[in-house]
């Protein structure tokens, strides 16, 4: 019988709602500082998340919508440059408690391990934008909850490319068949599908419309006892919320149907 013995979590729109009022706000911040009267609007942003990571995303910005735009610099070290501030900025909104998990996010990883289900993430985002979060939402001792915090340019290939869940899972001597991933966006779900994991998208609002048809169930949340989530495809029983029955419940049915193959 298949055995679930991890839970590896995307960050950005799964454990928390970061783009439209973190990221974006953050970059629009560095470009005001550098003099730029560059503006990332919630619409631009939309396509903007098609490419994953701060200095991909700069880079794709100019290639697209600035082409005559040639720093002396150069582009890769323009891009590193304006993202360093971006960071600096995005960790002070994350210190200042701006910006909080998703609904259900700490039961869920609290009764994970009291499940004694081990905890991983595996994202695109710079890795103390994952530690300043989990400190600033769960407190100093939560950074040690996680296995393995995989994440930003430690792979080569960021997602949609499976390097950073195939990283996680090495460093945890995992295999794909043991654990279940949560995703909120199709670049999110093609990385964790091309690393043969099993995954729970939990959507947002740029995420929504995104294709997730592979995905063992999809949700608007993951809901809190009173506050259930809504099934946006897939089947979740009598539950209406994540609870670490439901995922065990989840895996072994798409142990045993073979998913996500
Ligand atoms: C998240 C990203 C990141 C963040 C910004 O994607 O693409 O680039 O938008 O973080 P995912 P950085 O949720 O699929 O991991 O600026 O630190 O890259
Ligand atoms: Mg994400």
């Amino acid at each position: 019988m298949p055995q679930l013995k991890a839970l590896l979590f995307d960050v950005d729109g799964t454990l928390a709602d970061t783009e439209r009022d973190g990221h974006r706000p953050a970059f629009n911040k560095a470009f005001r500082e550098a003099g730029l009267d560059w503006d990332w609007t919630v619409e631009l942003y939309a396509d903007l998340l098609t490419v994953t990571g701060g200095k991909e995303r700069i880079c794709y910005f100019l290639e697209k919508y600035l082409p005559g735009f040639a720093p002396e610099e150069g582009m890769a070290e323009f891009a590193a440059r304006m993202h360093k501030r971006k960071t600096h900025f995005y960790l002070q909104m994350l210190q200042a408690g701006e910006i909080p998990l998703r609904t259900g996010v700490a039961r869920l990883l609290n009764e994970a391990r009291t499940a004694g289900l081990r905890l991983g993430i595996a994202t695109t985002t710079t890795p103390e934008n994952v530690t300043y979060l989990l400190k600033a939402t769960l407190g100093g001792a939560s950074v040690g909850w996680f296995d393995c915090i995989a994440a930003g340019d430690i792979v080569p290939a960021k997602k949609p490319a499976p390097d950073i869940y195939l990283y996680a899972m090495d460093m945890m001597g995992l295999k794909a068949e043991e654990c279940l991933a949560f995703e909120d966006s199709e670049n999110g779900i093609r990385s964790s599908l091309a690393a043969n994991l099993k995954t729970v998208v939990t959507v947002n609002d740029y995420t929504r419309g995104h294709d997730f048809s592979r995905a063992v169930l999809v949700l608007d949340q993951f809901g809190e006892p009173g506050m259930p989530f809504t099934v946006l495809s897939g089947d979740a029983d009598a539950y209406t919320c994540v609870t670490v029955p439901l995922l065990q419940q989840l895996f072994i049915q798409n142990s045993l149907s073979g998913q996500p193959d």
